[in-house]
This record gives structure tokens, C-alpha cells and sequence, in this order.
């Protein structure tokens, strides 16, 4: 059962008070601005806006932590390299509930809210889904009045912006502001002093025992900057904590006034750069010490303030676990476990199974990927040089670790081998993802499929001789921001029908399911979505000059741009829909818009071709006359939280077209179920827990199951000729790509991609799907030609999407693994 203490939001007692709210803003555009109504920019008025707003919250988290001390609450610190929060001021007004008085109190000043709402920019301080899951998360935790924390840094360039040129992708760096971010409190006397490099001396310490020494480190300054995370209701305010380098040497004025101010600028900048920016997970080997350094300082940060927060607290160490719990956000933060070690025993001097002990109740690790490169190794040599100290506890860790999987796997002599932290084939190298099942007392997975895989295929060992650590966890995504926030029309609809209860217990939403059917509610159902579409064109219209059609299927694909969510096999499909057209006279059942979005990781050439090819097909298939209204296709640049909050609304048809067993969970797939989108998806994530709560008639799936693609590999039997030489359709799709025709100012531009799918392999299988994929395509437009069904299966997906709140996923955390009490 979902918790929630106060619905609706305690600032409803504002709502009698006009006044407050407005004086709150013009004191803000006075003295935080400096600025007057009649002088103020757009951008001032929004800044003063979201800091009255920003007061509202830090009241509310002042005393959240009090009601958390009073009860001596356990509490949950969230560590992710990665958080993509969106923006915070329309998220925050909804859950206080003051949607609606800010918007009356703008009009009486004479401002666009809108316009207001507009000027703020993403808070992307992270790539993809992982990221988006730690706010949704957030938000839940904050909903359900649970003591849980965000811990993460504040980058100076998060994610990129992403134009097109030329249909190419361009990076700039992001719009996010974190200098002078106005929900950020920064905290610059809370600072922390962060050790890293230097040597390790053998000393004896107290009572004579070995007690190495740490020496000759460099060090480098944490400021934490806090950013109040408000859920549903108000009445709890929790906080995301971010934090900051600085240099060390910036506050010793001996080194500036000593000779050599330019080598202590030079240092200061050294230091300052563990913060920079944001790393595409395709670290090149230069950046792959700043990388180390970076994961090291979030935890090594994060670490020292939680325990100074539970000694404050009286806690006794050898109750630590019992009041802190730690979730590590894939690998990333995994070093965590070291460093707790090395707080307990080096800093807290307690004996080395006590500290172990404290460690492994304290951690629990989520793993978000089975993509094999995406699981993180270090070499030695380059963590020994920065980390000299955590290698040593590694080692150790290490030696008693295999010492168990000895006296338990005796007659498997390759046992250690494969299960050891530190990897010796391809030069020395530290395992993350060992250390993290190792140092956790909980190892979970993503989705029902992902989390047998990892048991079966990526860790078997482990699952083995851990079998009661691993379990899954399917992820959420919160519905206060997906569908409440995004999706105003459909929201308002939904909650006439049934009530607003939906917005805290997303398992209300299943009493639509008597409205599926039902003819009045079908008729609002559409018009709100008309609606949507409508401002989806108008906003495509602005951004990209193309005229689209809104009555067209909007068909969509937004996600990041890689070679395993396929988006080639989308546009495969559309290549053999427009030859149809123009070869065959043979005009789609209904008309569509295809609509794209996502940016590549800026080192990953196959993804940048990929939307190069999106962009390419659009501009010949949207100028062909042949097509006339029946086929467009949309790539709407610099996808983020905004612009899909922007889509999913309006979206009729949702791609989630991964070669199954590559795609951990998804989480966009939810979000346009939610939305009343239906889906096309292979068996692969979260789409079959979707398609199980749906319903197998509410959904189209195609394509071959993760086991049969993993015997298909196996026996090397996967041949693309196969399908090319057997279907002239896949035939002629095929071939465009290895022709100019889209492409002919650049002669040849496709042919890598025509070469990756026909001569290399296709590691994704993309033919082997293609068939079905265009058969059930057709089933799309079959359904299409129904509005009536077609509205009822629509209303059926959102129903029934309830399990995939973030608030159920979040429970499941809190009382499966980190024992966590709502605190109200
Ligand atoms: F590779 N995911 C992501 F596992 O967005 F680390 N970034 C990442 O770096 C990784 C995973 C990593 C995504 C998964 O691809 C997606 O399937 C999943 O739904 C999402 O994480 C949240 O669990």
C-alpha cells in the first residue's frame, strides 16, 4: 500500500492568501534581482519567481529534517554519478499545489506564466534513462514521506545541447546554470576535504597493529550545493546534494603569496576540473583518470558527510547499518564500498569483520545494463597511482573473498579466476561490477527479464554462491510529472472520471478500465488528444518549418540514439513504406508521422550516422509530392526532459524495437503507456512486464526472444543474406542504403550501415526481425483504420500502467532492501 500523509497539498492555505505569493516574487525581483517590475527581464521575473517558490520548499525541508531527527529515522542515501532532474518549477507547483494561484498571481502582474515556465532550462545532469530513474526515484522517496537522499555532483556542463546541421549532430553545452542556479542552496563552510594520489606507508599504530598510513596525498575541496526535492502533497521535502570541486590551495594564501602564484592557479584549476563536466560513457583513455577521480570524489564526499550526519546523530559505529542504508546507481558510485572500509578501519579503527560486516548491510547495488562494454573496469596501475590506499583494502578484500570461494567451490579450480575483483588477462584490470555484488547485501536488476539474465548469464557465479542477494526491482516512473505535469488535458479527463486519488496510488488508475468501452468517455479521450497532437505539430512547425498532419498516426521513437534500441530497423520500415508509395503505387492504410528524437554519445560514430540517416530520409521522403500527406518523417533536435514531456502526450504509437535481452528495462515505454500510447516492442525489458499488465490483445509484439537470439549467436547461424535473398521487400529496403538515393550530395554516406548490417555481422539482428516487424506494423494501421478500438485499447494502457509508477518500484526498495519507514 502507498503511504501519503497529506493530499491535497498543504499550501492550499495559501491559496486564501493572494497576497504572500506575490509580495514573496516582487521582494525576489527587488532585492535577490536588483532589479523592478517595469525593468525586469523575462529572465529576472522567472528567477524570482522560482525563489519565492524555492522559499516555500526550504521551510518545508528544515522541517522534514527535524521530523527526521525527532524519530531517529533510518535513512536511504541514493549515489548516482547521473541525475536528469528536467525542470524543477513546474514539478514543484504541482506537488504544492500551487499550479493555479501562481498562474493567478502572474496575471495580476501581468506576466505570461508561460513564458516564464519557458525560461527555465533542463536540469540534465545526466544522458539517459539511468539518470531520469534516480529523479523519478526522488520524487517517489519524497511522495511517500521517506527519508531518502540524493547524492550526486554538480557538473559545470551537464548533457550537451544537441543541434542539427545539416542534418548532422552538433554538441554545445548545456543551458543549465549551475553557478547561479536559483533552486541550489550552496553550502560552502560545510566543505569537505577530499585525499587522492600520494603513498601508503606500513606503521604500527595503537596496541602495536599494522596500521597503514596514507601519506603526501593531494587534496582536493567537496561543497555541497543542495536542491530541495518536494513530493506530492508538500508536506515532506527532501534534498538532492551536489557537490562541487574546488581547489585545496584557493584557501591557503601561503601558497599564493609564495613565489609561484602561477603553478598554484594552475593547480587550482587541476582541481577544480573533478567537477567540469558530465562523461559520455565512451571515456577515452586520457579522461579515464579524471573519470576515476570523479567517482572517487562523489563517494569519498558523500561518505564523509554521512557519517558526520550519524555521528552528530549519537549513533554508535557498530549501529551504523542499522540507521543508513546505500544505493549504488550502477558501478559508477560502487567505489563507495571501499571507501566506507577505509573510513571504518583506517579512520574509526575498527577490526576489519566488523567494518566488513557494517559495509555489506549498509550497500546494495543496482545493475542497469547487459551490454558487456558498459560494465566498468579499471586498470590497476592508474587506480593504484590515485587510489593507493582503497587498492590495498581491494586486495584484501580480494584475498579473503577467494579464500571463501575456495573452501566453498573446492573442485573448481577456475572458480577464483572467473570470480576475483582483479582480472589478469588484457593487463591488470579491477572488476567494478565484483566488487559491488561482493561489498552489497543486494543485487537487483531492472526488469523481470533483465535480473534472470544477470542471475543466468552476466553473474552465475555470484547468483550461486549468493543466490538470497539477487532479486529484481521493475522500474517506475513517477506520474506526477509523466502524466499529472505533462499531460494537463488527459490528467484532468482522467481525474473526472475517477477521481484525483490516481496522482498519489497510481494503482487507482485501473477503475478506468469500465471507461475503456464507453462511448462519452472515448470522445473526451480524443479530443484530448487531438488536442496534444495539435500542439506536437505546432511545435514541430516552429522548430522545423514542416507542415505535419495531425490526424496522421504519430508514430514515435524517443530515446537515446544507439545501435542496440535500433532505431535502423524503424527506419528500414519507413524506407520500404515510401518505395511502396512511389514504386508500387501502393498508398499506407492510414497516414503517418514518424517522430524522432535522441541524441548520440559524441564518440559513437554508427549512432551519429544513425541520425544523420533520420535526418536525410525526412528531407526526401517530406519533399516527394508522391507522398503527399501520408508520410513525414520528424527529427526534432536536443531531446531531454522537456521535449518529452512535449511528445508523449501526443503520441499514438510507441517504438520500443530493441533486439530482445540488449535492453535492461526502458522506462520510456512506460511513460508512453501511461500516456495512452500503444506499443510496438520485441520481448526485451520492460515491455513484457507491460505487455502482461496490458494485456497481449492491448499491445503488438514481434520479433525473435532473447533465447532464441542467444542460440542464434551461439551457433553463429545468424546469416543476413538469408533474409535479403528471401524477401524482396527487406531486399529492396536493404539496398537504398547501399545507393545514393538518400544521399546524393554526399555519394555513399550509407554504405558503413549498409556494410554493418550485410557484411559485419549485425551483432543486432535487425533483418531477423525485420518481416515480423512489418507484418505487425500492418496490424497497426489495421487497428488504426478502428478508431473506436484502437481508443479503447489506448485507454486500456493507461489503466492498467499503474505497476509502472516509480512510487510501487520505490516501496519495493524500501521494504525489500533498504528497510526504509515513511518518517510523518
Ligand atoms: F550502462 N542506462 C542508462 F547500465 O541510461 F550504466 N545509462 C547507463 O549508463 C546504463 C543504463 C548503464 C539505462 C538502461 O539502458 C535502460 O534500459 C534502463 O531502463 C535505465 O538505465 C534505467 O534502469
Amino acid at each position: 500500500m502507498t503511504h501519503i500523509s497529506h493530499y491535497p497539498p498543504v499550501c492550499n492555505a495559501l491559496e486564501a492568501d493572494n497576497g504572500a505569493l506575490r509580495d514573496a516574487i516582487l521582494y525576489h525581483l527587488q532585492y535577490s534581482c536588483g532589479s523592478t517590475k517595469k525593468e525586469a527581464t523575462q529572465g529576472e521575473l522567472a528567477r524570482a519567481v522560482m525563489l519565492a517558490v524555492r522559499d516555500l520548499l526550504t521551510e518545508r525541508m528544515l522541517a522534514t529534517e527535524k521530523r527526521y531527527q525527532q524519530h531517529n529515522a533510518k535513512r536511504l542515501y541514493y549515489l548516482s554519478m547521473e541525475f536528469h532532474l528536467g525542470r524543477t518549477l513546474g514539478n514543484v507547483l504541482a506537488n504544492l499545489g500551487l499550479t493555479t494561484l501562481l498562474a493567478r498571481t502572474m496575471e495580476e502582474l501581468g506576466v505570461d506564466l508561460e513564458e516564464i515556465r519557458e525560461q527555465e532550462s533542463d536540469g540534465a545532469l545526466g544522458t539517459g534513462g539511468l539518470a531520469r530513474l534516480a529523479a523519478c526515484f526522488l520524487d517517489s522517496l519524497a511522495t511517500l514521506d521517506m527519508p531518502g537522499f540524493g547524492y550526486g555532483l554538480k557538473y559545470q556542463f551537464g548533457l550537451f545541447r544537441q543541434e542539427l546541421v545539416q542534418g548532422y549532430q552538433k554538441e554545445l553545452p548545456g543551458r543549465w546554470d549551475t553557478e547561479h542556479n536559483p533552486w541550489l542552496i550552496s553550502r560552502p563552510d560545510e566543505v569537505f576535504a577530499i585525499p587522492m594520489y600520494g603513498r601508503v606507508e606500513p606503521s604500527r599504530g595503537r596496541n602495536n597493529r599494522y596500521a597503514p598510513v596514507w601519506q603526501d596525498q593531494k587534496f582536493v575541496l567537496g561543497i555541497p550545493h543542495d536542491m530541495p526535492i518536494a513530493g506530492a502533497g508538500g508536506k515532506t521535502v527532501n534534498t538532492l546534494r551536489l557537490f562541487s570541486a574546488r581547489s585545496a590551495d584557493a584557501f591557503d594564501i601561503q601558497i599564493f603569496t609564495a613565489n609561484d602564484y602561477f603553478q598554484a592557479i594552475r593547480h587550482q584549476l587541476f582541481s577544480e576540473s573533478v567537477s567540469k563536466m558530465l562523461y559520455p560513457s565512451d571515456v577515452d583513455d586520457q579522461s579515464l583518470e579524471m573519470r576515476l577521480k570523479q567517482e572517487y570524489f562523489l563517494v569519498a564526499c558523500t561518505i564523509q558527510d554521512i557519517m558526520k550526519k550519524y555521528l552528530k546523530t549519537g549513533g554508535e559505529i557498530s549501529n551504523f547499518a542499522q540507521n543508513t542504508a546505500i544505493q549504488l546507481n550502477d558501478t559508477n558510485p560502487a567505489l563507495a564500498i571501499a571507501e566506507l572500509m577505509r573510513c571504518l578501519v583506517d579512520e574509526h579503527q575498527l577490526d576489519w569483520d566488523n567494518s566488513w560486516d557494517i559495509t555489506r548491510a549498509t550497500c546494495a547495488y543496482t545493475s542497469h545494463t547487459l551490454v558487456p562494454e558498459a560494465y566498468e573496469k579499471w586498470p590497476v596501475q592508474l587506480f593504484e597511482k590515485v587510489l593507493p590506499r582503497h587498492l590495498q583494502i581491494i586486495y584484501e578484500i580480494n584475498h579473503r573473498f577467494l579464500h571463501e570461494v575456495r573452501l566453498r567451490y573446492p573442485d573448481d579450480e577456475n572458480a577464483p579466476t572467473r570470480m576475483s575483483l582483479i582480472e589478469e588477462t588484457g593487463g591488470r584490470q579491477l572488476n567494478m561490477a565484483h566488487l559491488a555484488i561482493i561489498g552489497s547485501h543486494s543485487v537487483n536488476g531492472v526488469a523481470g527479464l533483465h535480473s534472470q539474465l544477470l542471475r543466468d548469464n552476466v553473474f552465475p557465479d555470484f547468483a550461486d554462491m549468493f543466490p538470497e542477494r539477487f532479486s529484481n526491482k521493475t522500474n517506475g516512473v513517477t506520474q506526477r510529472r509523466w502524466l499529472y505535469k505533462a499531460n494537463p488535458p488527459l490528467a484532468n479527463l482522467i481525474t473526472s472520471a475517477i477521481g484525483n486519488e490516481w496522482i498519489i496510488r497510481a494503482e487507482t488508475l485501473s477503475r478506468l478500465d469500465e471507461f475503456a468501452a464507453d462511448s462519452q468517455f472515448q470522445k473526451q479521450f480524443a479530443e484530448t488528444r487531438n488536442h496534444n497532437k495539435r500542439s506536437l505539430a505546432d511545435h514541430i512547425m516552429r522548430v522545423t518549418g514542416l507542415v505535419i498532419n495531425p490526424d496522421s498516426l504519430f508514430d514515435v521513437q524517443i530515446k537515446r540514439v544507439h545501435e542496440y534500441k535500433r532505431q535502423l530497423l524503424h527506419l528500414l520500415y519507413i524506407i520500404h513504406c515510401y518505395r511502396a508509395i512511389i514504386e508500387d503505387g501502393e498508398p499506407p492504410q492510414v497516414p503517418r508521422t514518424h517522430i524522432f528524437a535522441g541524441k548520440a554519445a559524441p564518440g559513437d560514430p554508427a549512432a551519429k550516422l544513425i541520425i544523420k540517416l533520420i535526418n536525410n530520409i525526412g528531407q526526401v521522403i517530406n519533399r516527394d509530392t508522391r507522398t503527399r500527406d501520408m508520410l513525414k518523417v520528424v527529427m526534432l533536435p536536443d531531446f531531454g526532459v522537456s521535449l518529452a514531456e512535449k511528445i508523449i502526450p501526443a503520441a499514438d504509437l510507441s517504438e520500443q524495437i530493441s533486439m530482445a535481452g540488449t535492453e535492461a528495462s526502458g522506462t520510456g515505454n512506460m511513460k508512453l503507456a501511461m500516456n495512452g500510447a500503444l506499443t510496438i516492442g520485441t520481448r526485451d525489458g520492460s515491455n513484457i512486464e507491460i505487455m502482461e499488465e496490458v494485456g497481449a490483445d492491448n499491445f503488438f509484439t514481434f520479433g525473435l526472444d532473447a533465447d532464441t537470439i542467444e542460440e542464434l549467436r551461439t551457433e553463429n547461424s545468424y546469416n543476413a543474406w538469408d533474409y535479403y535473398a528471401d524477401n524482396p521487400l527487406i531486399r529492396r529496403a536493404v539496398d537504398c542504403l547501399d545507393s545514393d538515393m538518400f544521399c546524393q550530395e554526399e555519394p555513399g554516406l550509407f554504405r558503413d550501415i549498409f556494410a554493418s548490417l550485410m557484411y559485419e555481422g549485425d551483432y543486432f539482428f535487425h533483418l531477423a526481425d525485420l518481416e515480423s516487424y512489418i507484418d505487425t506494423q500492418q496490424q497497426v494501421n489495421e487497428l488504426y483504420t478502428h478508431p473506436a478500438s484502437w481508443r479503447k485499447k489506448a485507454i486500456l494502457n493507461i489503466a492498467r500502467s499503474g505497476k509502472f509508477s516509480s512510487d510501487r518500484t520505490v516501496m519495493e526498495y524500501a521494504e525489500t532492501i533498504w528497510q526504509l519507514k515513511p518518517v510523518v
